[in-house]
């Protein structure tokens, strides 16, 4: 008896063609179907419509497209996007899915050209439908498939006539595959990638096997290209290097290889006598050589980022615009690799990233993480009926994408458990493609992968990796197999809100240890999805905002790129940290080290520019003549470059500023004001830490109750009240700040979180109880005592107040911790809020490190100089709020207030024992407090005060979300602190 499949079944696709690969450039016709396509959608699969139905009376939603994202951001006819992470939005019931199942029937015309009908096939292609679908032509059901992003090719010819022709399409969004696609994305439906009419000529090529190796020994490219159906008659030829060969013919020529660094395609024509195929191939050779992953030869380094395909307004449906954007962004950001997380991307995008140069891991479609929650009982992976349908899924994949020479490794899917299922992958993956490695992070003891991969280890656990030092596995041979594999990091460095920090830790390791091939920070994008409130603000959406019953909330908000694509603060970061020149303080004073991470390239085509920097102006400059080969190190000296001058310029610098020797290595080709991040590597090192200034002698003058220190008027209580023209909100120490996403979740590896600790530690409700303003010898001291209800710990304080003229003030804030404190602070340092009606605009310049924001653990973007930005571009606009835009190492800050400019300089800086160079500035116009409580940015609105904060030190950003937390030479813990500094109206 045979069943009509339904979207319950566990089948594989039934009534497509086989899988083949994908976007050749290909002579034979094709007519895109992209469009309006008529639309109803239906509460349960069952919808009763026949599909001989034209549907002439519904609406219109665009292909490709979600249903849930059509129509307007505020009013989306359809249902609503809605995220979860692990959690199933439905019972665990496998195959079994909720009556409720919205359902799409999509109707369209589709004109089949009178030509067509001489000879050939028609066949209709779909990239990409979520999640079940039935093709109907002429009222006839001709195929079920699934697989949401993989291609469907569907035999239309003896269904359809020449001229119009009726085409239904029914689409469920849940169905059985819903339980092997539950990866951390919004839940849209639909079809949401190209659909396309082809024609496939009688004698035509279904199908090539593209083989183009390099032999770095020899420096020649090898091609064999295989032809399916297999025809003797069918012709191979690469132009541009005079090779003809038939197919299954293994030919040689000297070639230019392919690589990221230098992506060098030969256009490779395939010729039968119905059709001519074009496809680009790359001559590369990925290998495993003595436990370390190879390409032509030389170690793969992999610096990479995991991508899910997002738009915010189309979810899915991203366009080829948005796929170049993405691939540009990568390349001028330095990441040299994607894995596609965790599915194949669309086709399209495996085109660019060989056009332009990144490597992939091509990730299978499968995701079965919400059953781990379930003790991964009845995990499909380990299901053997579920075994066609999984190796179904690789098989597409591999048919789709094995022509790209950006694909350097398969990897089986993402969070789905281990099973017999991944030995039956791996092995039809082998079958089809033996040249490539195979990764699956769920596979730990690498029994089925070739290469071992982790997601967020710390960087302790990494080191012991790169050395072959890891925990042995329980059987030995398993053990010894694994530990001569290469190690990848599949994710790490969780991007969510401010973050992450801590990435020269990991980058550090994989410089140094062959055995170590990089990695994936987690993520590209934001997936906020564009939407409005009821009075139509836009804002970006994240987890709960559309009502769904469960959800993750801000976990869909983890990316590298902002929504509407600003590159986050963790961008440029992630810019500087993967730069292909590395430069960094070398190992003696005054010394930099320059290290060429090309693996192929060597640096002629950079210039190292270098300035001297002293109290932010540059005093010197020039070139350091050095060409690096591929890998090398260089150190280069200060001493070496400025010669007797250095002395010279230091002595005619004001010793209360810090110098520092900033190395850029800038491309031929661009002007010398490229940012930073965009160069090729930037580097500094303080050259010269600033000196305390002189301490002030001027005295207090006192006048009805109010201290007057210099321009600053303290009320009876040491409170100051008004500097200059300004009237004063608030003045006090502060400990806390507006949580990070990353100081929200206790990472894997802490006992406490770090927003719990400074709750428990009552940072967020600072009191400040004063016990004596005294007069001593001119200046006037303060001690207090700042802590928060509920507890006992808090910050013993001494405030110093001294006049050094009429215009200026000095400033000496001590604080020494006292109780027993739950974990670290967020911040030790001065909260200054100024009455400021337009904070925004306030005008801020300083002088430190910039022009971006820097934290302990995220500040090689940040580079020595004199810079200007207005309160409001100082701020980082997270989706979801929170801590953003501190700049480091300020020694000087001009506030150009309403009421006249108010300067900050920084005099000594001390954390428990340690001088630091410049303080930590950061200005927002409103408080932390409305920070740390805004779940949007537009509910953020400028309070009339400029809120500063002079700091000490600030804690630094880790990765707790997914992965280790801030390291502790980036922690901030309750320690003594001294605070410096001098205000000037
Ligand atoms: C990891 C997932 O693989 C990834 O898809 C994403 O959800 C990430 O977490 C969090 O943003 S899995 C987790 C258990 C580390």
């Amino acid at each position: 008896m045979t069943t009509h499949p339904t979207h319950e079944s566990l089948l594989p696709p039934t009534g497509v063609r086989a899988p083949r690969f994908a976007a050749p450039t290909t002579d034979a016709p094709h007519v895109p179907l992209d469009g309006d396509w008529r639309f109803r959608l239906f509460p349960t699969a069952d919808t009763g419509v026949d599909p001989g139905d034209p549907g002439e009376d519904w609406g219109t939603v665009p292909v490709p497209g979600h249903w849930q994202l059509a129509g307007a951001p505020d009013a989306w006819p359809h249902g609503r996007p809605a995220y979860t992470n692990v959690l199933y939005p439905i019972p665990v019931d496998p195959p079994r899915v909720p009556r409720d199942n919205p359902t799409g029937e999509y109707r369209r015309t589709v004109t089949v050209p009178d030509a067509w009908r001489d000879g050939g096939r028609v066949v209709l292609r779909f990239e990409g439908v979520d999640s079940w679908f039935e093709v109907a032509v002429n009222g006839r059901v001709l195929a079920q498939s699934h697989g949401s992003r993989l291609p469907t090719e569907v035999d239309v010819t003896d269904a359809v006539h020449a001229g119009e022709n009726l085409l239904a399409v029914r689409v469920t969004q849940w169905s059985a595959q819903t339980y092997v696609e539950d990866q951390d994305q919004w839940w849209l439906s639909g079809i949401f990638r190209d659909v396309t009419l082809l024609h496939r000529p009688d004698d035509g090529i279904e199908h090539v096997t593209l083989h183009a190796a390099y032999d770095h020994t020899t420096g020649e490219g090898v091609l064999r290209v295989d032809v399916e159906p297999a025809r003797p008659d069918a012709l191979v030829e690469v132009p541009a290097l005079g090779l003809r060969a038939r197919p299954g013919e293994e030919t040689r020529a000297p070639v230019e290889p392919w690589s990221a660094e230098s992506p060098r395609l030969y256009d490779v024509v395939v010729r039968t006598p119905g059709e001519t195929v074009t496809l680009r191939a790359g001559f590369r050779t990925v290998a495993v050589v003595d436990g370390v992953l190879t390409l032509n030869g030389a170690p793969l380094v992999l610096r990479g980022v995991n991508r899910h395909e997002f738009a915010p307004t189309d979810g899915r449906a991203v366009t080829r615009e948005t796929m170049l954007a993405d691939v540009l962004a990568m390349k001028r950001h330095h990441v040299n690799a994607v894995r596609t997380s965790h599915y194949p991307p669309h086709p399209h995008f495996l085109d660019l990233c060989d056009e332009h140069g990144l490597y992939v891991v091509d990730e299978n479609d499968l995701e079965t993480h919400g059953f781990e929650l379930l003790g991964w009982r009845d995990n499909p992976t380990d299901d053997p009926r579920w075994e066609p349908l999984l190796v179904d899924r690789v098989t597409r994949m591999v048919r789709r994408d094995a022509h790209h020479p950006a694909v350097v490794m398969w990897s089986l899917g993402n969070e789905a458990g281990v099973g017999c299922n991944v030995a039956a992958m791996a092995a039809a993956v082998r079958t089809l493609d033996p040249t490539r490695p195979v990764h699956y992070e769920g596979d730990r003891t690498c029994e089925h992968a070739d290469v071992y991969s982790r997601m967020y280890p710390t960087s302790q656990e990494v080191a012991l990796i790169a050395r072959g030092l890891e925990d042995p596995l329980p059987d030995a041979a398993l053990d010894t197999r694994r530990r001569a594999m290469p190690f990848v990091l599949c994710e790490y460095a969780h991007a969510m809100g401010n973050g992450p920090g801590g990435l020269t830790g990991y980058l550090d390791l994989v410089d140094d240890h062959p055995r170590l091939a990089g990695g994936f920070v987690w993520e590209w994008f934001d997936h906020g999805i564009a939407t409005r409130t009821p009075d139509g603000e836009p804002y970006y959406g994240y987890g709960g905002d559309f009502g769904e019953e469960l959800h993750d909330g801000t976990f869909i908000a983890d990316g590298l790129l902002l929504p509407d694509r600003t590159p986050s603060p963790g961008l440029l970061e992630l810019a500087a940290a993967y730069a292909p020149v590395r430069v960094r303080a070398g190992a003696q004073p005054g010394t930099l080290e320059l290290r060429n991470r090309y693996a192929f390239t060597s640096t002629a085509h950079a210039r190292l520019v270098w300035t001297l920097v002293a109290d932010g102006d540059v005093v010197a400059e020039g070139e350091v003549d050095r060409v690096l080969a591929p890998d090398e190190r260089v150190e280069v000296r200060l001493a070496d470059v400025l010669g007797d001058r250095l002395d010279d310029l230091l002595a005619a610098t004001d010793p209360t500023t810090a110098v520092w020797w900033v190395l850029r290595a800038v491309p031929r080709d661009a002007g010398a004001d490229v940012p930073a991040h965009l160069g090729l590597g930037a580097g500094q090192v303080l050259v010269r830490p600033p000196a305390a200034p002189p301490r002030a002698t001027g005295s207090v003058v006192t006048v009805g109750g109010v201290r007057r220190v210099g321009p600053v008027e303290l009320d009876a209580t040491g409170r100051p009240v008004r500097i200059g023209g300004t009237a004063v909100r608030l003045a006090r120490v502060d400990a806390w700040r507006a949580p990070t996403d990353n100081d929200r979740i206790r990472s894997w590896y802490d006992p406490v979180g770090d927003a719990e600790a400074w709750e428990r530690a009552g940072l967020s409700r600072l009191h400040e109880r004063v016990d004596d303003v005294a007069d001593v010898a001119g200046a006037v001291v303060v001690t207090s005592r700042v802590a928060g209800a509920a507890t006992d710990c808090g910050l013993r304080v001494r405030t110093t107040w001294r006049t050094v003229d009429e215009r200026t003030a000095d400033l000496v804030v001590e604080l020494t911790p006292e109780g027993r404190w739950p974990g670290t602070v967020a911040r030790l340092g001065w909260l200054l809020a100024l009455e400021q009606p337009d904070a925004g605009d306030v005008r801020v310049d300083w002088t430190g490190l910039g022009p971006d924001e820097s934290y302990a653990d995220s500040r090689l973007a940040a580079l020595a100089g004199r810079w200007q930005h207005t309160v409001d571009a100082l701020q980082t606009r997270y989706t979801h709020p929170q801590e953003n835009g501190a700049r480091r190492g300020v020694t000087r800050a001009v506030l150009h207030l309403a009421g006249g400019p108010l300067t900050l300089t920084a005099g000594e800086v001390r954390v428990a024992d340690r001088a630091v160079p410049g303080l930590e500035l950061t200005a927002r116009p409103w408080s932390d407090r409305a920070l740390a409580d805004a779940r949007h940015p537009h509910e953020l609105v400028p309070d009339g005060a400029l809120w500063l904060h002079l700091d000490a030190v600030q804690h630094g950003l880790g990765s707790a979300a997914c992965g280790p937390g801030v390291e502790p030479d980036a922690a901030a813990r309750p320690t003594t602190a001294t605070l410096q500094v001098r205000l000037q109206v």
